[in-house]
């Protein structure tokens, strides 16, 4: 003990030498005369210092032991800030916290000024972030591979109950943890021409010509396992003019007009993220984007396989890359024509490498999100690529029409180009040996509805993998005080294996554990009820019942059908003397689209709301709404821990998965909402008596849609507490909101919002009634942290692993 003290005690002094040191060589200042942002530039430069040695290593490993490596495509990385988590999976807080304090520099205070990367728009983009967490804490060879986005997803204002979208210029300070590598730059071509050319000797050769180069620049960011020395590798591709581009003396003026629209076209290429979430645009500059990180992507692929002397007829036993949702699936071509083009392979060789080296992971059933491109837009801008995807359908629909004659409907739904437009989920589909959902429910609808007829043809290709979040991030780095009573109780197994976080139900019923775990809830309320004071929000009570939505604002989330109850109880506390609730504060946060109406409509609406309902007097005890501004990774930090009940409400069938509903849950709230998504396993997990389900099941959903039968009207004029609150909507009650009333009667709502009304009413009436018994509810609460084990990405990741990528960890010594 004395030994362990003493060695902590040398390890703390030689730190704060590397912090006195650092300075000195970053800014030629004193430590101790430094800004806030150099202090944590200081820290983060010392944090480097530590994880650099292992990335060597790991990179060495990999490279000599040739074992298989993962590269997860994805166009979006919602990473948050690097500081706290790389610390906790170092396992150095402790030591770089007392450090500082010996310098007089508090570490929490430095963790907000780093950038919050939010190179994504939501869960897809969060759940591969955790996926690369989760590889490099499991100590597999797993990669990222991305866009470096000059401005993440836009910052969003609250202005008179408007949202207003303010660039996000995140690398505005620099990004401390990113290394540009310019000498692994790679060349991406666009435009031009290509055909096959007949030859001397008769054969056809393969041309390209006139077309334009852009070169593509990665910038690494390292990705620390959990103290296992493992440091993998998230690759960020910046889109720069090419530098055999610059003979500037002997242009004419046409060329320099020329060279100045190649220089913006190429600039516009790694711009900005579009803030879309499972919708899709159709712009012809988001497929420049994603043709241009899977090109450089796959080029650096094969150049650092071909550098490690290895085969490529091993390709497919030695790499797998992971297509997250279709936004990347041009990978298929693109792998199709460095095999054939440049490295002379046969088409049907290749073929094989290429099927067994993808697979497909597919996030959502809304049609809306499917990309299509028009062959007229595809074509002149990928002319090789489009060529490949034509000859790829030709011989795929050769092969349907011989194993399945005279089905044309079978040839039409299975077909990757069909009505002038490029399919980019059944080149997906076709091009890999792996297509799944991301939860039960979602693989079930993909495999009886969505995605039939591929199913009917494939069977064997289709599986699940219900998604995951970190507990290293999520609980141990977000709640620190409940990781430190869960080691108190069971150890701190868990903190490595967290299905060991089962040993929990044994406590459920220990008093002493439930206060503890009251307690720190408590502490949770407080900080984001100071959080939100901070921030110019509304003072709350934090002994009412927090009450939480945080997701993006989209109709089948039905944040319209929170509000409209909201509307309903405060009506009754206004009209009727003897309606009582327990005090309750609802919140709301999340980013509507830009051009997305009725999410910004919805978003106005709740801020209406809040605003009437927080300046009545006579209510306040009561009932307090909050709209939680510029909502994002770093903030859900502070939220999902304060939480009290997690609203999950998506219409049943359309969520695929959800990943807050796990963050929650790991943090002791219980799940109000309907047996959509995750929600469905998460319920199994703790039992019905641990959570509120309620509404219309997926089947009765899609019974519906099939048969049309559903009458929005009707539903208006036979339940009176929905045709007062959508009548509230246009009586200037709260202001004007013909845009959905419209939407919900005469669009006839699409998502079932009043159809589902009242049992959403009786599940809170439930839920209020459970938390009266405080002993209840705390039991509760500690069965959803006991049973979210299985909710962990390292469950979800090993899952891969074993079953799609056959990839084994590596120990790094
Ligand atoms: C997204 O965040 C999701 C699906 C998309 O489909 C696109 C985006 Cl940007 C193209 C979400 C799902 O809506 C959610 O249910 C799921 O949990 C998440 O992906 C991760 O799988």
């Amino acid at each position: 003990m004395a030994n362990k003290r003493n060695e902590l005690g040398l390890a703390k002094e030689g730190l704060k030498q590397k912090f006195l040191a650092t300075a000195h060589i970053l800014w030629g200042r004193d430590f101790a005369d430094l800004t806030s942002h150099e202090v944590y530039a200081t820290i983060v430069s010392v944090v480097k210092q530590y994880i650099s040695e292992n990335w060597v290593k790991t990179n060495k490993a990999y490279m000599k032991r040739r074992d298989k490596q993962i590269y997860y495509f994805s166009v979006e990385f919602l990473l948050g800030r690097l500081l706290r988590s790389n610390l906790v999976n170092l396992g150095e807080m402790e030591l770089f916290h007392d450090a500082l304090e010996e310098l007089g520099i508090d570490l929490n205070q430095s963790f907000p000024e780093e950038p919050d990367a939010g190179l994504g728009n939501g869960g897809l983009g969060r759940l591969a972030a955790c996926f690369i967490d989760s590889m490099a804490s499991l100590g597999l060879p797993g990669h990222g591979c991305s866009i470096r986005y000059q401005y993440g997803l836009f910052e969003q204002k609250i202005i008179k109950g408007n949202q207003v979208e303010i660039p996000d210029n995140w690398l505005g300070n620099g990004f401390e943890w990113e290394y540009r590598k310019a000498d692994k730059a790679v060349n991406v071509k666009f435009n031009g021409n290509a055909y096959m050319k007949e030859q001397e000797d008769g054969s056809l050769a393969l041309v390209h010509e006139d077309y334009m180069t852009v070169m593509a620049v990665p910038y690494d960011v390292p990705i620390v396992g959990f103290r296992n020395n493992t440091v993998n590798t998230l690759r960020l591709w910046n889109a720069e003019v090419n530098r055999d581009f610059s003979d500037y003396g002997t242009m004419t003026r046409e060329q320099l007009q020329a060279k100045k629209e190649y220089r913006n076209f190429v600039e516009s290429i790694t711009e900005y993220l579009y803030p879309d979430d499972s919708s899709y645009e159709g712009r012809r500059l988001r497929l420049i984007q994603e043709y241009f990180f899977v090109s450089a992507g796959v080029q650096s692929i094969v150049r650092h396989y071909l550098l490690a002397g290895m085969d490529l007829k091993e390709f497919a036993k030695k790499v797998a890359i992971h297509i997250n949702d279709t936004h990347p699936a041009v990978a298929v071509a693109e792998l199709m024509r460095l095999l054939v083009d440049e490295q002379g392979f046969e088409w049907d060789d290749a073929w094989k490498i290429t099927r067994e080296t993808m697979a497909y992971t597919n996030h959502t059933i809304m049609p809306e999100a499917l990309e299509k491109w028009p062959i007229d837009m595809f074509r002149p801008l990928l002319p090789r690529i489009y060529m490949i995807i034509e000859e790829i359908n030709r011989r795929h629909l050769e092969e349907v029409r011989k194993r399945r004659p005279n089905d044309e409907q079978m040839v039409r739904e299975l077909s990757i180009i069909e009505d002038g437009q490029v399919h980019m989920a059944r080149l997906a589909i076709v091009g890999s040996h792996s297509v799944n959902g991301v939860a039960a429910i979602h693989s079930d609808i993909l495999k009886n509805d969505t995605l039939k007829f591929f199913h009917r043809y494939y069977p064997g290709k289709f599986n699940n993998k219900t998604n995951g979040i970190t507990h290293r991030r999520w609980l141990i780095s977000a709640n620190p005080e409940l990781t430190s009573l869960i080691d108190e109780t069971i150890g701190d197994g868990w903190q490595k294996a967290p299905e060991q976080l089962s040993k929990l139900n044994d406590h459920v019923a220990d008093k002493g554990f439930l206060q503890e775990l009251d307690k720190i809830k408590r502490l949770r309320k407080i900080d984001l009820a100071d959080y939100i004071h901070e921030h110019g929000g509304v003072r709350i009570d934090p002994d009412s019942i927090f009450d939480i939505q945080v997701k993006r604002i989209h109709s089948y989330k039905r944040q319209i059908m929170n509000i409209l109850h909201i509307m309903y109880l405060y009506h009754e506390l206004k009209t009727n003397k003897r309606f009582r609730i327990p005090p309750t504060t609802r919140f709301f946060g999340g980013k509507a689209a830009p051009g997305y109406y009725i999410a910004k409509e919805t978003i106005r609406l709740i801020n209406a709301v809040a605003e009437k309902v927080n300046s009545d007097k006579a209510v306040n005890e009561m009932l307090k709404v909050v709209f939680i501004e510029n909502f994002g990774v770093s903030i859900g930090e502070i939220v999902y821990p304060a939480a009290d009940i997690s609203e999950q409400i998506s219409t049943a069938s359309k969520e695929a998965s959800g990943t807050g509903n796990m963050k929650f849950m790991m943090n002791g709230a219980l799940t109000l909402g309907t047996l959509d998504g995750a929600n469905v396993e998460i319920s199994q997990a703790v039992g019905r008596e641990n959570c509120e389900i309620f509404g219309l099941r997926a089947e009765e959903v899609l019974n519906y849609y099939a048969t049309g039968s559903y009458k929005a009207w009707d539903e208006f004029n036979t339940n009176p507490a929905v045709r007062l609150v959508v009548s509230q909507l246009v009586d200037g009650t709260y202001g004007d909101f013909h845009s959905l009333r419209d939407y919900l009667i005469q669009g006839n709502d699409e998502f079932f919002v009043l159809k589902d009304f009242s049992p959403y009413d009786r599940a809170h009436k439930n839920m209020n009634q459970k938390y009266e018994n405080r002993k209840a509810w705390l039991t509760s609460s500690a069965i959803n942290i006991a049973n979210s084990g299985v909710f962990s990405s390292d469950r979800t990741i090993r899952e891969y692993a074993d079953d799609i990528w056959h990839v084994k960890p590596v120990i790094i010594a």
